[in-house]
């Protein structure tokens, strides 16, 4: 239960009102957590449960409005249900005894956004689905005969559900860039931004990863980094610093030594460090009274010097000497209409997966919108991205191409 959100595969329960979604999560769950009844309409606001779902492993469980609402309340819960679509890396469509436009609305959608689907076909035990099973199977969908009263056809959804999960490559955030007895120094500012008693998600997952690699992570503040340089006997392999510290950390790090940022680790673990790195090429060209999204995916306390609302937008138009107006989204539904902004600017994206953060890049990118992310744009704004992208020489080689380019 303690997995974090963010390594959980997200699985959704999608469908027409009144079908038997919500039947079916709470089936998965093996207890009541979703409010079932025979009012269409019943489920308003996204349920979520995470669980252990064998052969899966730790997921995370989404119950939605039904699809086929009506009416101002209507719109605004399948309006909700369309922004946690972000978030599936599997859908389960429900469908109890007909296929409408609905369901061919909703397998268009999840086609576009590349999530793999099965078909739940549920109420067997009233009889109903023999002509439904017909046309599903005309269609090649994958598809299960379920009913919440038959465990049996659960466990075969949840089998089936597991076997059209995609499993993809994820590049991990430090592990292959360090070898077993590698020293390396993670500066982790502990400031007023930072949590109460604990460390941040890349702070813990670098220190563990660096364990798993037999490498020997040493964790220091900036203000004891050249310390902490002057008492190892062996030279680190790397630095790795917070965004934030990164002025104080780059003066005290001698240049042969290579260092990066967490949000840069992050950019490539958890996004597309090569697209996060293009989206640069928008910055000189930002004109007076473009608007820019600050998108982050937690909403956490917001300080007087906060990096979203207060830092970011200061450094940009010191940078850019323009007068462009700052816009900050934070949370884990993104914004479905992101098309008037000049440029889009995104957290590492610590509490949500893989996929969801390369779901907001490729929003982005369809729309031909730049996107950078925090690690990107804070080292780029303070004139040390090259040295921390060091550890990384192929998106080091595209971002002097792109500076070159605009030398020009
Ligand atoms: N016979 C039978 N009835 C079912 C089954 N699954 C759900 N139902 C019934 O169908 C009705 C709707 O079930 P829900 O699970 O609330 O459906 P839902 O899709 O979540 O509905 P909304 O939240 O209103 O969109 C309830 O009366 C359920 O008892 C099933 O497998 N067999
Ligand atoms: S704002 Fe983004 S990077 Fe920061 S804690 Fe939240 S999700 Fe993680
Ligand atoms: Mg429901």
């Amino acid at each position: 239960m303690k997995t974090p959100e963010s390594y959980r595969k997200h699985l959704i329960f999608l469908g027409r009102r009144n079908v038997g979604k919500s039947s079916l999560f709470n089936a998965f769950v093996g207890a009541k957590i979703a409010i079932v009844s025979d009012h269409p309409g019943t489920t308003t606001d996204p349920v979520y449960k995470s669980m252990e779902l064998a052969p899966i492993g730790p997921v995370m469980l989404i119950d939605t409005a039904g699809l086929d609402d009506e009416g101002y309340l209507g719109t605004l819960r399948t309006s909700k249900t369309n922004s946690v679509l972000y978030k599936a890396d599997v859908a389960c469509l429900v469908v109890d005894s007909k296929w409408t436009d609905f369901e061919d609305r909703i397998v268009k959608e999840l086609k576009s956004k590349e999530i793999p689907f099965v078909v739940a076909l549920t109420k067997s035990d009233l009889g109903k689905n023999r002509k439904l099973i017909e046309l599903v199977k005309s269609k090649k969908f994958t598809y299960c005969v379920v009913s919440k009263y038959d465990k049996d056809s659960i466990d075969t959804l949840r089998l089936t559900i597991a076997s059209v999960i995609k499993t993809e490559y994820e590049p991990p955030l430090i592990e292959d860039l360090v070898d077993g007895g590698d020293i390396v120094v993670l500066v982790v500012p502990i400031d007023l931004g930072a949590p109460k008693g604990r460390l941040i998600v890349p702070q813990v997952e670098a220190i563990r990863e660096c364990l798993d690699a037999e490498a020997i992570p040493v964790v220091t503040k900036e203000r004891e980094l050249r310390w902490t340089l002057e008492s190892l006997k062996r030279k680190p392999k790397l630095v790795v610093t917070d965004s934030q510290a990164v002025m104080r950390v780059v003066a005290d790090v001698p240049e042969d030594l290579p260092m990066t940022t967490f949000s840069i680790l992050e950019a490539r673990h958890k996004g597309d460090l090569f697209e996060l790195i293009k989206g640069l090429k928008a910055i000189k060209e930002l004109k007076d009274g473009d608007d820019v999204l600050i998108g982050e995916a937690c909403t956490h306390r917001s300080l007087a010097d906060d990096i979203a609302r207060v830092k970011i937008p200061r450094w940009l138009t010191n940078f850019t000497g323009k007068n462009v107006n700052f816009f900050v989204h934070s949370g884990r539904e993104y914004p479905e209409d992101i098309k008037k902004y000049k440029l889009i600017v995104h957290c590492g994206g610590c509490v949500i997966t893989r996929n969801m953060m390369l779901k907001r890049i490729e929003k982005a990118k369809e729309l031909g919108i730049p996107i950078i992310n925090y690690g990107v744009i804070i080292s780029y704004l303070h004139g040390i991205l090259d040295r921390a992208l060091e550890p990384f020489p192929e998106a080091k080689i595209l971002y002097e191409e792109i500076e070159n380019a605009q030398r020009v």
